[in-house]
């Protein structure tokens, strides 16, 4: 994967993340979530704080991966059921993460509803319906800042006014001129939508959606 953000790179990472039985496999998740650093970090240091809680969020699930338990953690469903068989998800005293309270459930919870707060925001800037900053706020009032106290909705508040206009932010995807732009980003909302759909009703089904 090449050091500069590209659009396609994450749509194509999280396509692959989906098997054909509809699993979400959690190595290619994390591959199209730091393909979405990549574009934060280049946005500037307003969006420091919120690339730093990504990458650690990643960090986490790698290490999981990574871990003597990592095969449980080939796919999304296979670590909910790891997680809750052993008593994990409520975050318990965690060997493999070496992060005491920290489950992978409950970290990809954290990138779960960010990944709500992207579908609605690219959805928004696909179909030209306001500037970029109007966008990511409507976006974001409507999704993750709910689960975020007044300090962080404050703090995202003042970064998503330093998002750029549409067709500096269209070029910024790395994905051609901004109409050809438009046309994959159009392609990318339904795959993060499937991602999230899957997601959503494993989480709901084993009643993990309000994970602390
Ligand atoms: C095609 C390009 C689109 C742009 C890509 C940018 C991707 C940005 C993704 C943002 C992900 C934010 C994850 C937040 C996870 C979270 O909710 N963490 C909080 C709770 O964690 P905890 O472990 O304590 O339970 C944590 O407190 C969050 C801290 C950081 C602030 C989060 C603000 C979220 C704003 C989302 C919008 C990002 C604006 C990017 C502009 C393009």
């Amino acid at each position: 994967m090449s050091e500069e953000f590209s659009l396609q790179e994450v749509i194509d990472s999280f396509r692959l993340s989906l098997s054909d039985s509809k699993e979400i496999f959690l190595d290619q998740y994390v591959e199209g979530w730091r393909g979405l650093v990549k574009l934060l970090n280049s946005l500037g240091s307003v969006f420091g704080f919120i690339s730093k809680d990504v990458v650690n969020k990643l960090s986490i699930l790698v290490s999981l991966r990574g871990g003597p338990e990592g095969a449980h953690y080939l796919s999304l469903q296979s670590m909910v059921q790891y997680e809750l068989q052993s008593g994990l998800v409520e975050g318990g005293d965690n060997p493999v993460s070496g992060t005491r309270g920290v489950s992978g459930c409950r970290t990809l919870l954290r990138l779960h509803r960010a990944l709500r707060w992207l579908q609605l925001f690219l959805g928004g800037v696909s179909r030209d319906e306001g500037t970029p900053p109007t966008l990511c706020s409507l976006a974001y009032s409507q999704s993750l800042s709910q689960h975020h106290p007044w300090v962080i909705r404050s703090a995202a508040g003042l970064a998503f006014r330093m998002l750029p206009p549409r067709d500096p932010f269209l070029r910024m995807l790395n994905a051609g001129e901004p109409p050809q732009a438009v046309e994959v980003l159009g392609g990318a909302v339904p795959v993060l939508g499937e991602v999230y759909t899957i997601t959503e009703e494993l989480y709901s089904k084993h009643d993990l959606l309000n994970l602390p």
